[in-house]
Protein backbone atom coordinates (compact mmCIF):
# COMPACT_ATOMS: atom_id res chain seq x y z
CA UNK A 1 0.00 0.00 0.00
CA UNK A 2 2.45 2.77 -1.16
CA UNK A 3 -0.75 5.19 -2.23
CA UNK A 4 -1.69 8.06 0.51
CA UNK A 5 -5.07 6.49 1.73
CA UNK A 6 -8.60 8.10 0.31
CA UNK A 7 -9.55 9.13 3.46
CA UNK A 8 -6.62 11.05 4.74
CA UNK A 9 -6.94 12.94 1.28
CA UNK A 10 -8.44 16.85 1.38
CA UNK A 11 -11.90 15.85 -0.68
CA UNK A 12 -12.41 18.60 -3.37
CA UNK A 13 -15.82 18.36 -4.97
CA UNK A 14 -17.15 20.15 -8.16
CA UNK A 15 -20.55 20.89 -8.04
CA UNK A 16 -23.00 22.86 -10.62
CA UNK A 17 -25.54 22.85 -13.19
CA UNK A 18 -25.28 20.41 -16.28
CA UNK A 19 -22.30 22.13 -19.21
CA UNK A 20 -21.11 24.13 -16.76
CA UNK A 21 -17.64 23.06 -17.41
CA UNK A 22 -16.98 20.63 -14.02
CA UNK A 23 -15.41 17.97 -16.16
CA UNK A 24 -13.65 20.29 -18.14
CA UNK A 25 -12.37 22.07 -15.23
CA UNK A 26 -11.22 18.57 -13.40
CA UNK A 27 -9.39 17.42 -16.09
CA UNK A 28 -7.62 20.70 -16.62
CA UNK A 29 -6.96 21.13 -12.85
CA UNK A 30 -5.28 17.55 -12.89
CA UNK A 31 -3.91 17.66 -16.33
CA UNK A 32 -5.36 13.95 -17.19
CA UNK A 33 -8.36 12.88 -18.90
CA UNK A 34 -10.09 12.44 -15.89
CA UNK A 35 -13.97 12.67 -16.49
CA UNK A 36 -15.44 12.74 -20.13
CA UNK A 37 -17.16 16.36 -21.57
CA UNK A 38 -19.16 16.42 -24.02
CA UNK A 39 -21.66 19.40 -24.99
CA UNK A 40 -24.35 17.51 -24.10
CA UNK A 41 -25.91 18.16 -20.81
CA UNK A 42 -25.66 15.09 -18.08
CA UNK A 43 -22.81 13.81 -19.35
CA UNK A 44 -21.57 12.88 -15.79
CA UNK A 45 -23.89 10.57 -14.54
CA UNK A 46 -22.02 9.22 -11.86
CA UNK A 47 -19.45 10.53 -9.15
CA UNK A 48 -16.12 10.46 -10.60
CA UNK A 49 -13.05 10.27 -8.32
CA UNK A 50 -9.60 10.99 -9.08
CA UNK A 51 -6.55 11.58 -6.01
CA UNK A 52 -3.27 13.49 -7.50
CA UNK A 53 -0.72 14.77 -5.79
CA UNK A 54 -1.70 18.53 -5.83
CA UNK A 55 1.84 21.15 -4.66
CA UNK A 56 1.85 22.67 -2.24
CA UNK A 57 -1.47 20.67 -0.77
CA UNK A 58 0.27 16.94 -1.21
CA UNK A 59 -2.45 14.09 -1.75
CA UNK A 60 -6.28 15.43 -3.00
CA UNK A 61 -9.23 13.65 -4.21
CA UNK A 62 -10.93 15.20 -6.85
CA UNK A 63 -14.75 14.38 -6.83
CA UNK A 64 -16.84 14.93 -10.46
CA UNK A 65 -20.44 14.87 -9.95
CA UNK A 66 -23.52 14.66 -12.21
CA UNK A 67 -24.81 18.23 -13.02
CA UNK A 68 -27.54 18.79 -10.35
CA UNK A 69 -30.10 20.40 -12.34
CA UNK A 70 -31.59 17.70 -13.30
CA UNK A 71 -35.62 17.08 -13.32
CA UNK A 72 -37.58 13.48 -13.39
CA UNK A 73 -36.64 10.18 -11.84
CA UNK A 74 -33.28 9.15 -13.01
CA UNK A 75 -32.36 13.02 -12.53
CA UNK A 76 -34.03 12.75 -8.77
CA UNK A 77 -31.39 9.36 -8.67
CA UNK A 78 -28.40 11.41 -9.46
CA UNK A 79 -29.17 14.79 -7.59
CA UNK A 80 -29.43 12.38 -4.32
CA UNK A 81 -26.12 11.31 -5.43
CA UNK A 82 -24.56 14.13 -5.74
CA UNK A 83 -25.93 15.16 -2.61
CA UNK A 84 -24.26 12.51 -0.58
CA UNK A 85 -20.86 13.82 -1.86
CA UNK A 86 -22.23 17.01 -0.72
CA UNK A 87 -21.88 15.51 2.82
CA UNK A 88 -18.31 14.22 2.30
CA UNK A 89 -16.00 16.98 0.94
CA UNK A 90 -13.71 18.97 2.57
CA UNK A 91 -13.90 22.06 0.25
CA UNK A 92 -16.97 22.80 -2.84
CA UNK A 93 -15.84 23.98 -6.21
CA UNK A 94 -19.16 25.64 -7.42
CA UNK A 95 -19.20 25.70 -11.02
CA UNK A 96 -21.37 27.70 -12.58
CA UNK A 97 -21.15 29.48 -16.36
CA UNK A 98 -22.12 32.43 -17.62
CA UNK A 99 -25.48 32.58 -17.31
CA UNK A 100 -25.22 32.38 -13.79
CA UNK A 101 -26.89 31.81 -10.62
CA UNK A 102 -30.67 30.19 -10.48
CA UNK A 103 -32.55 28.64 -7.80
CA UNK A 104 -30.25 25.07 -8.44
CA UNK A 105 -26.99 27.25 -7.01
CA UNK A 106 -29.38 28.97 -4.45
CA UNK A 107 -30.07 25.46 -3.08
CA UNK A 108 -26.69 23.76 -3.44
CA UNK A 109 -25.36 27.44 -1.14
CA UNK A 110 -27.48 26.54 1.61
CA UNK A 111 -26.66 23.29 1.83
CA UNK A 112 -23.26 23.70 1.61
CA UNK A 113 -23.80 26.88 4.27
CA UNK A 114 -25.74 24.67 6.31
CA UNK A 115 -22.54 21.84 6.68
CA UNK A 116 -19.89 24.65 6.77
CA UNK A 117 -18.29 23.81 3.33
CA UNK A 118 -15.53 25.90 2.09
CA UNK A 119 -17.24 27.05 -0.77
CA UNK A 120 -15.20 28.56 -3.95
CA UNK A 121 -17.11 29.79 -6.74
CA UNK A 122 -15.52 29.41 -9.76
CA UNK A 123 -17.02 31.11 -12.70
CA UNK A 124 -16.28 28.81 -15.91
CA UNK A 125 -15.83 29.81 -19.73
CA UNK A 126 -14.52 33.37 -19.17
CA UNK A 127 -13.32 32.95 -23.02
CA UNK A 128 -16.98 33.52 -23.95
CA UNK A 129 -16.97 37.16 -21.98
CA UNK A 130 -16.71 38.72 -19.26
CA UNK A 131 -18.90 37.61 -16.07
CA UNK A 132 -21.82 40.60 -15.42
CA UNK A 133 -21.52 42.71 -12.48
CA UNK A 134 -24.88 40.36 -11.51
CA UNK A 135 -23.28 37.56 -11.53
CA UNK A 136 -20.53 38.61 -9.92
CA UNK A 137 -22.35 40.28 -7.12
CA UNK A 138 -24.39 36.61 -6.62
CA UNK A 139 -21.24 34.80 -6.68
CA UNK A 140 -19.93 37.19 -4.10
CA UNK A 141 -23.17 35.82 -1.36
CA UNK A 142 -22.56 32.29 -2.14
CA UNK A 143 -18.75 31.74 -1.56
CA UNK A 144 -15.93 32.53 0.64
CA UNK A 145 -14.32 33.66 -3.14
CA UNK A 146 -14.58 34.06 -6.36
CA UNK A 147 -12.63 33.27 -9.25
CA UNK A 148 -13.33 33.51 -12.58
CA UNK A 149 -11.59 31.12 -14.99
CA UNK A 150 -11.80 29.59 -18.37
CA UNK A 151 -11.58 25.59 -18.70
CA UNK A 152 -10.97 25.99 -22.46
CA UNK A 153 -7.94 28.33 -22.60
CA UNK A 154 -6.50 27.88 -19.03
CA UNK A 155 -6.53 31.39 -18.05
CA UNK A 156 -6.96 31.61 -13.86
CA UNK A 157 -6.24 27.80 -13.30
CA UNK A 158 -3.43 28.75 -11.12
CA UNK A 159 -4.47 31.11 -9.30
CA UNK A 160 -7.33 28.61 -8.82
CA UNK A 161 -4.89 26.18 -7.89
CA UNK A 162 -2.93 28.64 -5.47
CA UNK A 163 -6.28 29.87 -3.98
CA UNK A 164 -7.37 25.96 -3.67
CA UNK A 165 -3.84 25.45 -1.70
CA UNK A 166 -4.61 28.65 0.34
CA UNK A 167 -7.95 27.48 1.52
CA UNK A 168 -6.68 23.48 2.51
CA UNK A 169 -5.96 24.39 5.70
CA UNK A 170 -9.25 25.83 6.79
CA UNK A 171 -11.01 23.59 4.81
CA UNK A 172 -10.37 20.16 6.47
CA UNK A 173 -12.00 19.36 9.35
CA UNK A 174 -9.47 18.54 11.96
CA UNK A 175 -8.60 15.15 13.25
CA UNK A 176 -7.81 14.11 16.56
CA UNK A 177 -4.91 12.65 17.17
CA UNK A 178 -4.95 8.46 16.30
CA UNK A 179 -2.69 7.28 19.49
CA UNK A 180 -0.18 9.56 19.96
CA UNK A 181 -1.28 11.39 22.47
CA UNK A 182 -1.77 7.64 24.69
CA UNK A 183 2.11 7.19 24.05
CA UNK A 184 4.03 9.35 24.54
CA UNK A 185 7.49 10.09 23.32
CA UNK A 186 9.93 6.77 24.85
CA UNK A 187 7.05 4.96 25.79
CA UNK A 188 6.04 1.63 24.53
CA UNK A 189 2.90 0.30 23.47
CA UNK A 190 1.74 -3.18 22.40
CA UNK A 191 -0.04 -4.40 19.33
CA UNK A 192 -2.08 -7.54 19.29
CA UNK A 193 -2.70 -8.48 15.68
CA UNK A 194 -4.33 -11.48 14.64
CA UNK A 195 -3.03 -13.06 11.24
CA UNK A 196 -5.65 -15.27 10.48
CA UNK A 197 -7.88 -16.12 7.12
CA UNK A 198 -8.95 -13.25 7.09
CA UNK A 199 -5.74 -11.02 7.06
CA UNK A 200 -4.28 -9.70 4.09
CA UNK A 201 -1.86 -11.69 2.26
CA UNK A 202 1.66 -10.30 2.94
CA UNK A 203 0.42 -7.21 5.27
CA UNK A 204 -0.93 -5.28 7.57
CA UNK A 205 -3.93 -3.15 7.17
CA UNK A 206 -4.49 0.09 7.14
CA UNK A 207 -5.89 0.87 10.86
CA UNK A 208 -2.74 -1.66 12.24
CA UNK A 209 -0.34 0.70 9.89
CA UNK A 210 -1.88 4.10 11.01
CA UNK A 211 -1.26 3.47 14.15
CA UNK A 212 2.53 2.20 14.21
CA UNK A 213 3.46 5.11 11.96
CA UNK A 214 1.74 7.44 14.57
CA UNK A 215 3.88 5.60 17.39
CA UNK A 216 6.57 6.40 15.71
CA UNK A 217 6.35 9.81 14.88
CA UNK A 218 5.53 10.04 18.75
CA UNK A 219 8.93 8.86 19.09
CA UNK A 220 7.59 6.11 21.26
CA UNK A 221 7.94 2.61 20.83
CA UNK A 222 6.06 -0.52 19.81
CA UNK A 223 5.81 -4.34 20.04
CA UNK A 224 3.72 -5.91 17.36
CA UNK A 225 2.56 -9.81 18.21
CA UNK A 226 -0.10 -12.21 17.60
CA UNK A 227 -2.55 -13.04 20.52
CA UNK A 228 -1.14 -16.16 21.64
CA UNK A 229 2.82 -14.80 22.19
CA UNK A 230 1.03 -11.89 24.10
CA UNK A 231 1.31 -13.06 27.55
CA UNK A 232 5.23 -14.34 27.21
CA UNK A 233 5.67 -10.44 25.07
CA UNK A 234 4.73 -8.64 28.51
CA UNK A 235 6.24 -11.34 30.91
CA UNK A 236 9.73 -10.42 28.70
CA UNK A 237 9.33 -6.59 29.06
CA UNK A 238 11.44 -5.38 31.92
CA UNK A 239 8.38 -2.53 32.37
CA UNK A 240 4.97 -2.31 31.97
CA UNK A 241 4.14 -1.02 28.35
CA UNK A 242 2.12 2.11 28.58
CA UNK A 243 -0.65 0.58 26.39
CA UNK A 244 -2.27 -2.01 24.91
CA UNK A 245 -3.70 -2.39 21.43
CA UNK A 246 -5.41 -5.56 19.51
CA UNK A 247 -7.69 -6.32 17.21
CA UNK A 248 -11.40 -6.05 18.36
CA UNK A 249 -11.83 -10.02 17.15
CA UNK A 250 -9.00 -10.93 19.96
CA UNK A 251 -9.87 -8.47 22.85
CA UNK A 252 -11.77 -10.78 25.04
CA UNK A 253 -8.44 -12.92 25.32
CA UNK A 254 -6.13 -10.07 25.13
CA UNK A 255 -7.82 -8.30 28.06
CA UNK A 256 -7.53 -11.67 29.93
CA UNK A 257 -4.24 -11.63 29.19
CA UNK A 258 -3.39 -8.21 29.96
CA UNK A 259 -2.56 -7.35 33.93
CA UNK A 260 -5.88 -4.72 34.77
CA UNK A 261 -3.41 -2.02 35.76
CA UNK A 262 -1.75 -1.97 32.40
CA UNK A 263 -4.53 0.11 29.75
CA UNK A 264 -5.84 -1.57 26.98
CA UNK A 265 -8.07 -0.73 23.92
CA UNK A 266 -8.76 -1.53 20.50
CA UNK A 267 -7.51 -0.74 16.85
CA UNK A 268 -11.14 -0.16 15.93
CA UNK A 269 -11.59 2.22 19.17
CA UNK A 270 -8.64 4.16 18.12
CA UNK A 271 -10.45 4.61 15.15
CA UNK A 272 -13.52 5.29 15.89
CA UNK A 273 -11.95 8.66 18.13
CA UNK A 274 -10.13 9.33 14.88
CA UNK A 275 -12.43 8.88 12.22
CA UNK A 276 -15.86 9.76 14.31
CA UNK A 277 -16.92 10.65 17.70
CA UNK A 278 -15.95 8.11 20.25
CA UNK A 279 -18.38 9.47 22.88
CA UNK A 280 -21.11 9.02 20.67
CA UNK A 281 -20.49 5.73 18.89
CA UNK A 282 -19.81 4.96 22.97
CA UNK A 283 -22.67 5.93 23.56
CA UNK A 284 -25.03 3.85 21.15
CA UNK A 285 -23.27 0.93 21.86
CA UNK A 286 -25.75 0.59 24.81
CA UNK A 287 -29.00 0.08 22.58
CA UNK A 288 -27.34 -3.72 21.62
CA UNK A 289 -28.71 -3.76 25.26
CA UNK A 290 -31.93 -2.80 24.42
CA UNK A 291 -32.55 -4.84 21.60
CA UNK A 292 -34.81 -7.07 21.20
CA UNK A 293 -35.89 -10.49 18.28
CA UNK A 294 -37.92 -8.75 15.92
CA UNK A 295 -35.74 -5.24 15.48
CA UNK A 296 -33.87 -4.09 12.43
CA UNK A 297 -30.52 -3.52 12.59
CA UNK A 298 -28.39 -1.74 9.92
CA UNK A 299 -24.57 -1.98 9.37
CA UNK A 300 -22.60 0.00 7.57
CA UNK A 301 -19.68 -0.49 5.42
CA UNK A 302 -17.72 2.18 3.41
CA UNK A 303 -15.23 0.25 1.78
CA UNK A 304 -17.52 -2.01 -0.37
CA UNK A 305 -14.72 -4.93 -0.41
CA UNK A 306 -15.50 -8.47 -1.19
CA UNK A 307 -17.18 -9.99 1.63
CA UNK A 308 -15.08 -13.02 3.24
CA UNK A 309 -17.00 -16.06 3.98
CA UNK A 310 -16.63 -14.82 7.70
CA UNK A 311 -17.03 -11.49 7.14
CA UNK A 312 -16.57 -9.82 10.02
CA UNK A 313 -19.83 -7.23 9.46
CA UNK A 314 -21.91 -9.64 7.28
CA UNK A 315 -21.33 -12.97 9.42
CA UNK A 316 -20.08 -11.98 12.82
CA UNK A 317 -21.74 -9.46 14.47
CA UNK A 318 -24.66 -10.62 13.21
CA UNK A 319 -24.52 -13.97 14.44
CA UNK A 320 -22.69 -12.57 17.84
CA UNK A 321 -25.80 -9.80 18.25
CA UNK A 322 -28.05 -12.85 17.20
CA UNK A 323 -26.47 -14.79 20.31
CA UNK A 324 -27.18 -11.37 22.69
CA UNK A 325 -30.28 -11.35 21.92
CA UNK A 326 -31.53 -14.89 21.61
CA UNK A 327 -32.21 -14.82 17.77
CA UNK A 328 -34.52 -12.98 15.12
CA UNK A 329 -32.65 -9.87 14.35
CA UNK A 330 -33.20 -8.59 11.05
CA UNK A 331 -29.81 -7.41 9.55
CA UNK A 332 -28.97 -5.15 6.32
CA UNK A 333 -25.94 -4.24 5.12
CA UNK A 334 -25.43 -1.08 3.72
CA UNK A 335 -22.51 -1.47 1.57
CA UNK A 336 -19.56 1.12 -0.74
CA UNK A 337 -20.96 4.63 0.29
CA UNK A 338 -24.61 3.95 -0.02
CA UNK A 339 -26.35 4.71 3.36
CA UNK A 340 -29.83 5.29 3.39
CA UNK A 341 -31.65 8.80 4.00
CA UNK A 342 -33.94 7.03 5.90
CA UNK A 343 -33.13 5.11 9.02
CA UNK A 344 -36.39 5.24 10.95
CA UNK A 345 -36.95 1.04 10.68
CA UNK A 346 -33.52 0.36 12.58
CA UNK A 347 -33.37 0.06 16.20
CA UNK A 348 -29.46 0.50 16.13
CA UNK A 349 -26.50 1.05 13.55
CA UNK A 350 -23.70 -0.77 13.34
CA UNK A 351 -20.64 1.24 11.38
CA UNK A 352 -17.60 -0.17 10.12
CA UNK A 353 -14.11 1.98 11.02
CA UNK A 354 -13.95 4.19 8.17
CA UNK A 355 -10.58 3.69 7.09
CA UNK A 356 -11.05 5.01 3.52
CA UNK A 357 -13.29 7.78 4.23
CA UNK A 358 -13.12 11.08 5.54
CA UNK A 359 -13.98 12.10 9.08
CA UNK A 360 -15.94 14.85 7.91
CA UNK A 361 -18.28 11.53 6.30
CA UNK A 362 -18.23 9.57 9.37
CA UNK A 363 -19.64 12.70 10.91
CA UNK A 364 -22.41 13.09 8.74
CA UNK A 365 -23.69 9.82 8.90
CA UNK A 366 -23.45 10.08 12.59
CA UNK A 367 -25.35 13.38 12.74
CA UNK A 368 -28.01 11.39 10.53
CA UNK A 369 -28.34 9.36 12.75
CA UNK A 370 -28.80 11.31 15.19
CA UNK A 371 -30.95 13.54 14.10
CA UNK A 372 -33.68 10.80 13.18
CA UNK A 373 -32.66 9.28 16.85
CA UNK A 374 -31.31 6.02 16.08
CA UNK A 375 -28.08 5.01 17.86
CA UNK A 376 -25.17 4.77 16.29
CA UNK A 377 -22.14 2.62 17.08
CA UNK A 378 -18.86 1.02 15.43
CA UNK A 379 -17.82 -2.55 14.65
CA UNK A 380 -14.96 -2.32 17.73
CA UNK A 381 -17.14 -0.87 20.25
CA UNK A 382 -19.94 -3.28 19.52
CA UNK A 383 -17.13 -6.41 19.99
CA UNK A 384 -15.95 -5.15 23.06
CA UNK A 385 -19.43 -4.87 24.19
CA UNK A 386 -20.77 -8.20 22.98
CA UNK A 387 -17.76 -9.79 24.29
CA UNK A 388 -18.42 -8.03 28.03
CA UNK A 389 -14.99 -5.93 28.34
CA UNK A 390 -16.25 -2.78 26.75
CA UNK A 391 -15.66 -0.70 30.37
CA UNK A 392 -12.14 -1.87 30.33
CA UNK A 393 -11.55 -1.08 26.74
CA UNK A 394 -12.68 2.62 26.99
CA UNK A 395 -10.97 2.76 30.02
CA UNK A 396 -8.53 5.62 28.71
CA UNK A 397 -11.62 7.31 27.03
CA UNK A 398 -12.93 8.49 30.41
CA UNK A 399 -15.51 10.79 28.62
CA UNK A 400 -16.61 7.87 26.11
CA UNK A 401 -16.84 5.80 29.35
CA UNK A 402 -19.44 8.17 31.18
CA UNK A 403 -21.69 8.26 27.75
CA UNK A 404 -21.81 4.96 27.59
CA UNK A 405 -22.98 4.34 31.44
CA UNK A 406 -25.05 7.45 30.80
CA UNK A 407 -26.77 6.07 27.18
CA UNK A 408 -27.17 2.72 29.07
CA UNK A 409 -28.53 4.47 32.35
CA UNK A 410 -31.20 6.34 30.29
CA UNK A 411 -32.28 3.21 28.20
CA UNK A 412 -33.63 1.15 31.86
N1 LIG B 1 -15.99 28.04 -24.34
C1 LIG B 1 -15.77 27.20 -23.33
N2 LIG B 1 -16.37 26.01 -23.32
C2 LIG B 1 -16.14 25.19 -22.27
C3 LIG B 1 -15.29 25.56 -21.20
N3 LIG B 1 -15.29 24.54 -20.29
C4 LIG B 1 -16.09 23.58 -20.80
N4 LIG B 1 -16.59 23.96 -21.99
C5 LIG B 1 -17.50 23.17 -22.85
O1 LIG B 1 -18.76 23.04 -22.20
C6 LIG B 1 -19.34 21.78 -22.50
C7 LIG B 1 -19.67 21.02 -21.22
O2 LIG B 1 -18.47 20.70 -20.54
P1 LIG B 1 -18.40 19.57 -19.43
O3 LIG B 1 -17.07 19.68 -18.82
O4 LIG B 1 -18.82 18.26 -19.98
O5 LIG B 1 -19.52 20.11 -18.44
P2 LIG B 1 -20.07 19.42 -17.09
O6 LIG B 1 -20.36 20.53 -16.15
O7 LIG B 1 -19.15 18.38 -16.65
O8 LIG B 1 -21.44 18.83 -17.61
P3 LIG B 1 -22.31 17.59 -17.03
O9 LIG B 1 -21.39 16.43 -16.84
O10 LIG B 1 -23.32 17.39 -18.08
O11 LIG B 1 -22.91 18.06 -15.74
C8 LIG B 1 -18.33 21.06 -23.37
O12 LIG B 1 -18.72 21.23 -24.72
C9 LIG B 1 -17.03 21.77 -23.09
O13 LIG B 1 -16.11 21.71 -24.17
C10 LIG B 1 -14.67 26.85 -21.22
O14 LIG B 1 -13.92 27.27 -20.36
N5 LIG B 1 -14.96 27.62 -22.33
MG1 LIG C 1 -19.43 16.39 -16.38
Amino acid sequence: MQDTPRGLRLHIGLFGRRNVGKSSLINALTGQNVSIVSDIPGTTTDPVEKPIEMAPIGPVLFVDTAGIDDDGALGGERVRRTETILERVDLALLVVGPDGFGPFEARLTETLRARSTTTLVVINKSDLGAPTPALLEAAKAAGRETLTVSAQTGAGLDVLKQTIARLAPEARLEEPRLVGDLVPAGELAVLVVPIDLGAPKGRLILPQIQVIREILDSDAMCMVVKERELPDALLRLGRPPKLVICDSQVVLKAAADTPPQIPLTTFSILMARFKGDLNRLAAGAAAIERLRPGDRVLIGETCGHHPLADDIGRVKIPRWLNQYVGGGLITDVAAGKDFPDDLSPYSLIIQCGGCTVTRRHMLARLDRAGSQGVPMTNYGVAISLLQGVLPRALGCFPAALTAFERARGVGQ
